[in-house]
């Protein structure tokens, strides 16, 4: 799907009134028909990149890439790619980085979850491996000990679950319990009996860039253009979940900020998200509470990056991102809202009354 090859990158991409002001007179077009615009498209031929217009002429294969810029994506798992929502994380684990700990009794879990989704939160995301640097994998056994029971009370009371594992047992089991979305951090590509469940089960998937393991990706970080090579990879996980027999309206595609990404990368990768759109899939991002938001703020303690993580979840929307898996769900919700309600177009200025 990308290769080495051509590729098409939005640039200029703006958002609300000034959207609206721009297509309006034929400068910008709007992103797959939603609220954000762009103005031009870095475009990418073999090692050559340039900047045209929007509506520059195109060869072929880049026009087709053009449309599913301006086409609006198919729903996933119901979700419209141009709005909005929060994805709650649930780590039933002890040493998750930030809320390690905090839901491994059940119980505590299963209110956990309902609180989240009281507060807002339209999937709640469960798991029970933790994938923070360094971490070792989790047997599927001990991870199913520790989530199953809180799937199977969560979706009983109608709440909307996503599983976060690698592993093609707990995905079968997670979703036998009652989840309904597979996330991956490594995308299908860990355990090799992976796609063929999700493509079985025909089960919405979250797709996740990284590279190596969570155990060895801290060597892994080099890159000479960052938003490139991890379009490039991401789009080879995506060719080879599609070769599996996954419909393509299944995917949501995730960048995976802090795996085998370093420093400044996540920030350059943020602020290159609507490389990604060219996929035509809904974009979910996770930067909560992570270390690109402790060295942005200087705040070393994970549970005290709340403002900054929603400060990087509203420039993802404004970049074209609608998922934000968070952990701070109440304080994500009310940003949001704020921040939607922003991009209204205003009402025309009406005529100052008559004296
Ligand atoms: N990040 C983490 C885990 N799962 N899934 C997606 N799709 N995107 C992410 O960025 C992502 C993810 C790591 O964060 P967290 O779950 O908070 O911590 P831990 O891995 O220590 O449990």
């Amino acid at each position: 799907m990308v290769g080495q090859g051509s590729w098409l990158e939005p640039v200029g991409v703006v958002s609300g009134a000034d959207a609206a002001a721009l297509v309006a007179a034929g400068r910008a077009v709007s992103l797959w028909q939603g609220p954000l615009a762009f103005s031009a498209l870095r475009l990418f031929e073999g090692t050559e990149a340039r900047l045209v217009p929007w509506d520059a002429d195109l060869p072929p294969a880049l026009d087709s890439l053009r449309a599913r810029l301006l086409a609006r994506p198919e729903p996933w798992a119901g979700f419209a790619a141009t709005d909005p929502f929060v994805m709650g994380i649930l780590n039933c684990t002890p040493d998750s980085f930030s809320d390690g700990g905090r839901h491994l009794d059940p119980e505590a879990a299963i209110r956990a979850g309902l609180a989240m989704a009281e507060a807002g939160a339209a999937i709640i995301d469960v798991g029970g491996e933790s994938t923070r640097p360094g971490s070792e994998e989790v047997p599927p056994e001990e991870e199913m000990r520790r989530i199953l029971p809180v799937i199977r009370e969560l979706a009983a009371r109608g709440l909307t679950l996503s599983v976060d594992t690698r592993h093609a047992v707990t995905m079968e089991a997670a979703l036998e319990a009652g989840a309904r979305i597979i996330n991956d951090v490594s995308g299908l590509t860990f355990d090799p009996a992976a796609r063929a469940v999700s493509a079985r089960r025909g089960a919405p998937v979250v797709l996740m860039h990284m590279r190596g393991t969570p155990a060895t990706m801290k060597g892994l970080a080099q890159y000479r253009d960052v938003a490139r090579e991890v379009t490039a990879e991401l789009g080879a996980v995506f060719d080879a979940a599609l070769a599996a027999g996954i419909a393509p309206a299944q995917v949501a595609l995730d960048p995976g900020f802090g795996f085998a990404k370093e420093g400044r990368q996540n920030l350059e990768l943020m602020q290159r998200l609507p490389i990604l759109a060219a996929f035509g899939r809904p974009l979910l991002i996770g930067v909560s509470r992570k270390r690109l938001i402790g060295l942005s703020s200087g705040e070393g303690d994970a549970a005290r990056r709340m403002p900054g993580s929603i400060a990087a979840a509203l420039h993802a929307l404004a970049r074209g991102a609608s998922l934000l898996r968070v952990h701070d769900v109440a304080e994500t919700v009310q940003a949001v809202r704020v921040w939607r309600d922003l991009l209204a177009p205003p009402t025309p200025l009406s005529p100052h009354p008559a004296r």
